[in-house]
């Protein structure tokens, strides 16, 4: 298959395939291609045999800064939901292959929801996680408001969504966000040995095992991300939406007006 906005490894290391987000310039801003990119590399990872587990990284700056703000500013409740991304996204989380999430720089926004989508996170220093969809005048879609609360709690997790703070690394092991903390130059390569640690085991017990981990919490979930999803297109019927993006596309501060 080719690619643009994604590179594509399948032979990083015996029995793992690596995805990495190629668009530095707009620090992996997830735009509609990428995620369908990222969608159907995955449909074919999963199906082949020589692949056991998967990592997603993004570059030593960013992994991924978000969902394409500069593509969704304009968009009415009505467009996201005949766009329907989520579709993509509900794609990627039927991955049944373990998924591992290399994470150096920021992981903003829908970035920090793909890194959360992963079944770990293994992170250089100089990560940065966060969910500042509220300063856009919006809130999490792709999973933050659901997937981060079971991850660490509700007392910080509102506090993160509701200010849109970022946290560091070490904030993020000490918070259960995530699995290592590594220097910047041995992030990827830490993933890419877990992953081969994994891809040592017996597949289809492992492809078991994260069903079942997946299950302890998901029918909650299911239900949750409809909630969500709700929720986050509303919002884009709101003044404060359509001036949180072009205050950011702008470089202003915002004036949100409660409308
Ligand atoms: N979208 C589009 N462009 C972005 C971007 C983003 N999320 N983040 C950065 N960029 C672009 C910048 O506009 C800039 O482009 P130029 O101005 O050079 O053309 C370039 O990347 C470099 O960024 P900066 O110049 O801003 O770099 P700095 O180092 O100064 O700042 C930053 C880095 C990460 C602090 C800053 O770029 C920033 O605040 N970025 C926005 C972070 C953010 O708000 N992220 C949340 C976005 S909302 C959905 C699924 C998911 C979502 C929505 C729907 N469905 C399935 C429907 C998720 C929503 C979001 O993630």
């Amino acid at each position: 298959m080719k690619f643009e906005l994604i590179k594509v490894n399948t032979k990083i290391a015996p029995q793992v395939a690596l995805i990495e987000l190629n668009r530095p310039k707009e620090l992996n801003a997830l735009n509609q291609q990428l995620m369908g990119e990222m969608r159907d590399a995955l449909a074919e990872m999963d199906q082949d045999d020589k692949v056991r587990v998967i990592v997603i990284t993004g570059n030593e700056k960013a992994f991924a800064a978000g969902a394409d703000i500069k593509q969704m500013a304009e968009r009415s409740a009505i467009e996201m939901d005949r766009i329907d991304q989520f579709s993509t996204w509900d794609q990627i989380n039927k991955t049944k292959k373990p998924i591992i999430a290399a994470v150096s720089g920021f992981a903003l926004g829908g970035g920090c929801e793909l890194s959360m989508l992963c079944d770990m996170i293994v992170a250089s220093e100089t990560a940065k996680f966060g969910q500042p969809e509220i300063k856009l005048g919006v809130m999490p879609g792709a999973g933050g408001t659901q997937r981060m609360t079971r991850a660490i709690g509700k007392a910080r997790a509102m506090e993160l969504i509701l200010t849109g703070d970022m946290i560091s690394a070490d904030e993020a092991l000490k918070m259960g966000l995530i699995n290592k903390v590594v220097p910047v130059e041995l992030y990827l390569q830490e993933a890419i040995n877990l992953a081969s640690k994994i891809a040592a085991m017996p597949p289809i017990a492992v492809k078991m095992a994260k069903e079942a981990v997946k299950k302890a919490h998901n029918s909650l979930l299911d239900d949750g991300l409809m909630f969500e999803r709700k929720n986050f297109y509303l919002l884009f019927n709101s003044e404060d939406q359509k001036e949180g993006m072009k205050a950011f596309m702008e470089k202003r501060p915002a004036e949100f007006k409660g409308k």
